[in-house]
Formats: C-alpha cells, sequence, structure tokens
C-alpha cells in the first residue's frame, strides 16, 4: 500500500493547531498507512524561496513551502478570499475579479504542484483539500504525475450561472477534469457541478455515473464531513466545560440560553440572526428578560474588506438591540468577537436550549454537528439549522428554517423555547443518530476507499 499525500493550505505540522476534527481526521489517516502533508508553512519569506522545510513526526512527514509577502496578498488574500470563496458562497456581489490575484493564484498552485510533485513516489495515492488548490492537480499532471489525484471541496460549489461569473471559469473547471475523484459535500453540490459541466462543457454522465469531459472521465460524489463526535461528547461531559457552563449559568440564571458560535464571516449569517432575535424579543413581551443570546464570534481574515464592514455591522447591531432591550439585571446578547476553547464551547452547547446555526450558505458546518454531539440524551436542546447548510441535507431533524427570513427564525427560536421534552428527545436521538454514524473517520474512510479503488483500477 503506497502512502497517502494530503494536499492543503495549512497543515497540522507540529506547532500548528490541532484542534478540530478535520486536522485530527487526516492525521489519523496518514498515520494509519503513513504519509506526507504538504501545503503552507504558514510563514511569509521575504522572497521566493525555493524549497520546502521537512519535518517528521513518526511515519508522516510534513513538507512546508512559504509564500512571499506578494502571494499571500495575490493568492491567498486575493484570489482564494476575495473572489472564490464569495462566488463558491453565492455572494458574486463582494467578489473582486482581479486578473494579477488570479496570475497570483494560478502561478501558487504551478509552484507549489512543482514542489509537491519532486516529493511524490509511485504508488502514492494523492488528496488534495479545498478551493486554494483548485489547479494543483492539473500542475501535477504538467509535471508528469500519471496516478490518482482526489480533491475535496469544504465549501459549497454554487449552481452553474453564479459559478461561470468567475472570470477564470473555464480555465478552474478544465483543470478540475484533471482530478480523478471529485468529492463535495452535499448532492447539491454535486448537481450543481454536473449542471455547469454539461451546459458549458458538454460533459456527459457514463451509466455507472461517472462524468465523460475534455477527454477525461472522473468520478464525482458526496461525501459529507463530520465531526469526532465520540470526542466532542467527551468534551461537554469534562471539567473544562462544567466549568464553563457553570460560570455562564451564575449570570443567566434560570433564563434559557440561545447560543451562536461561528467565524465572523459573511457566510454564517450573523447580521440576519441578531435581527432575528431582535425580532424575537419585539414581538414577544413575556420573553423580554427570560432569555439570552450568547454569539461566540471569533475574527477571521481581518484585512478584508467585506470582513470589516461586517464587524462594524454586528456591534451595532449587537448594541442596538441591547440598547433597546437591557435592563439593570439583564442584558439580551452577550456578543463576543474572540474565540474560546472547544471544551468550553461543548459545555456551552450542552448548557444551551437552542443553537442557532443560521448560514446565508455553507459547505457543510460543523458547529451543528457539534451542537448535537454535546447534548444531554434526557434534555437535549433544539438545533434551528439553516435550510442552506450542507447539514441540513442529512439533519431534517432540525429546525430547518430560512435564514433571511428573520421572523420565520424568530418563530423558531419561539417554538424551540416552548418544544416539549419529549420532542426535543425524538428530534435530537434522529440527529444524534446521523452525527455518530457518519462522523469524520466514516467521512475520510469513504473518500480513501474511492480513491484506492481508482489506484487499483477498480473504478
Ligand atoms: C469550512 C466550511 C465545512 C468556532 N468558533 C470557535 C471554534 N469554532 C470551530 C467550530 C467548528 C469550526 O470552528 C468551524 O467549522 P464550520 O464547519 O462551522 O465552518 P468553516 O470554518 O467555515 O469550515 C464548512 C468545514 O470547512 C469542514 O469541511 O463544514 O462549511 O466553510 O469546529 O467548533 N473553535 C474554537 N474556538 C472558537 O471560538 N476553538
Amino acid at each position: 500500500m503506497g502512502r497517502l499525500v494530503v494536499a492543503s493550505n495549512r497543515t497540522a505540522a507540529p506547532g500548528e493547531d490541532r484542534a478540530g476534527g478535520l486536522a485530527v481526521a487526516l492525521w489519523d489517516a496518514l498515520t494509519e498507512r503513513g504519509g506526507l502533508w504538504f501545503g503552507w508553512s504558514g510563514e511569509i519569506a521575504e522572497r521566493e524561496t525555493r524549497g520546502v522545510r521537512l519535518v517528521a513526526e513518526g511515519n508522516v512527514e510534513f513538507a512546508l513551502a512559504d509564500l512571499t509577502e506578494a502571494e499571500q496578498q495575490g493568492y491567498y488574500l486575493g484570489y482564494a478570499n476575495r473572489a472564490l470563496w464569495p462566488v463558491f458562497h453565492y455572494r458574486i456581489d463582494l467578489a473582486r475579479f482581479d486578473d494579477s490575484d488570479w496570475d497570483c493564484y494560478a502561478g501558487v498552485n504551478r509552484r507549489f504542484g512543482r514542489l509537491l510533485h519532486q516529493l511524490l513516489r509511485r504508488d502514492d495515492i494523492v488528496w488534495v483539500h479545498d478551493y486554494h488548490f483548485l489547479l494543483l492537480g492539473q500542475e501535477l499532471r504538467n509535471n508528469g504525475w500519471q496516478e490518482p489525484v482526489g480533491f475535496f471541496l469544504h465549501i459549497p460549489f454554487p449552481p452553474s450561472e453564479i459559478f461561470s461569473a468567475l472570470p477564470q471559469h473555464q480555465r478552474i473547471a478544465r483543470a478540475l477534469a484533471e482530478f480523478d475523484l471529485l468529492g463535495f459535500q452535499t448532492m447539491r453540490d454535486v448537481g450543481n457541478f454536473r449542471r455547469y459541466m454539461a451546459e458549458h462543457h458538454g460533459a456527459e454522465e457514463l451509466p455507472d455515473g461517472r462524468l465523460k469531459a475534455f477527454g477525461r472521465t472522473i468520478r464525482v460524489e458526496a461525501f459529507p464531513i463530520g465531526i469526532d463526535a465520540d470526542e466532542f461528547r467527551r468534551f461537554a461531559q469534562g471539567q473544562d466545560a462544567s466549568a464553563a457552563a457553570e460560570r455562564v449559568g451564575r449570570i443567566i440564571g434560570d433564563r434559557a440560553l440561545v447560543i451562536g458560535a461561528d467565524r465572523m464571516d459573511y457566510s454564517k449569517g450573523l447580521p440576519q440572526r441578531l435581527r432575528a432575535f431582535g425580532r424575537l424579543l419585539d414581538e414577544n413581551e413575556d420573553l423580554r428578560g427570560r432569555v439570552n443570546l450568547i454569539q461566540i464570534a471569533p475574527p477571521s481574515r481581518e484585512t478584508v474588506g467585506a470582513y470589516r464592514d461586517l464587524r462594524e455591522e454586528l456591534d451595532r447591531l449587537a448594541g442596538q438591540v441591547n440598547g433597546d432591550y437591557s435592563d439593570l439585571d439583564w442584558t439580551p446578547i452577550r456578543y463576543l468577537a474572540r474565540g474560546y476553547p472547544r471544551e468550553v464551547l461543548a459545555g456551552l452547547y450542552r448548557l444551551a436550549r437552542v443553537g442557532l446555526v443560521t448560514p446565508l450558505h455553507d459547505g457543510m458546518n460543523l458547529v451543528a454537528k457539534e451542537f448535537v454531539a454535546a447534548q444531554h440524551p434526557d434534555d437535549p436542546g433544539v438545533l434551528i439549522l439553516s435550510e442552506f447548510a450542507g447539514a441540513a441535507e442529512r439533519m431534517g431533524a432540525a429546525l430547518l428554517v430560512n435564514p433571511h427570513d428573520v421572523a420565520g427564525v424568530a418563530d423558531a427560536i419561539r417554538r424551540s423555547l416552548e418544544m416539549s421534552r419529549e420532542e426535543r428527545i425524538e428530534r435530537w436521538r434522529a440527529l444524534d443518530e446521523e452525527v455518530g454514524t457518519n462522523d469524520v473517520a466514516a467521512w475520510r474512510r469513504a473518500f480513501i476507499a474511492e480513491l484506492e479503488a481508482i489506484a487499483g483500477g477498480g473504478a
């Protein structure tokens, strides 16, 4: 059995934050069979350095390449986060299409492709991750690599009309066709991709479901990512979690807690969520003084303008609701623009009566799954979930909402607060079954098995 080679923008190299299901899942996959993890070192070099830094830990090797300042601006903050991220999250209005950003993005993919190719051995299987490396498969082929390469997209794939707004969509599609296996989060993403390929590139669907395009045959499938449910369950019952719950419990007393925790990103629907909570208080006098929203929102990508605007909007909205409704002994929204350890989050999820997960679009959304895993089986909280989160495809037992419908979300919160214990338990059991069965280990095993089948000529 050959090595597994993972390529992703950030890695879990020694010294990096390894918390989080994804880093752990990939790490487990790499240690199981030995492997190589390739990506950006997180360092900015003065000038383009030619090579990679190799670090080994057990049977896993990390190969880390630096970016130059110009590359970080053009490839990472530029094309990846100002063009691809908004377009893939259905926000053409926020996208900036800049030819020099694209050149830089293509240049980094080319350079990284060359670096990675030098490290590959003939029987390796290669698994590339996410929107930073859409061209990496093609770059490996340009360097002569003929063995299977798989790709997994963590964010949504938008409908054909939106994807084709990217000035470089043809080039990207051509590059994607060089992968042998394309994994998406949901059937909706798979459908969007297939329709785009059919409409723009005359792709044909073979009887076995594979796609024929650009003279290549590609397997295109949904692999919904999960969490390490056991770990999160343990967190929720651990000491740090209880301590956090106690600390918050002292302040909120017997008021019901509604919790949200999201990276501060415009895809997460945070302004709409604060408005919905405001609407709940507008319309339900009896709930004033009886319910608290804690919204944790660690800032991210703060140098990108759209993220700075979001921060200002959230500050203003939280201030407005609190200004309108706070009383001497009650502040409705605790809005915390900082991150907390996962154990603390788990404790708050378990304490909460309602988990509010209302992104406008989201590849999957792991917070929804973590909220479920953290609940007490005999007295679980209610998950309110956006129908536009990938997670909704298999978590229909949540209260599904349209995150743009502020009144509808407010109603769902009210309904959750009033829901009988029997109904809460019934819904939670269905959700917990899904989260426990389709966990992150199942996800990576399914993907790797598929890639191996291709390598073995089985597909
Ligand atoms: C991308 C896709 C897809 C949140 N606040 C804190 C904190 N978190 C953790 C959560 C969760 C993770 O960050 C966020 O994962 P999400 O899935 O919700 O969202 P993205 O970061 O946008 O991830 C997404 C995912 O990739 C995997 O494929 O599901 O759709 O956008 O684990 O708990 N963690 C800590 N402190 C915080 O304050 N430590």
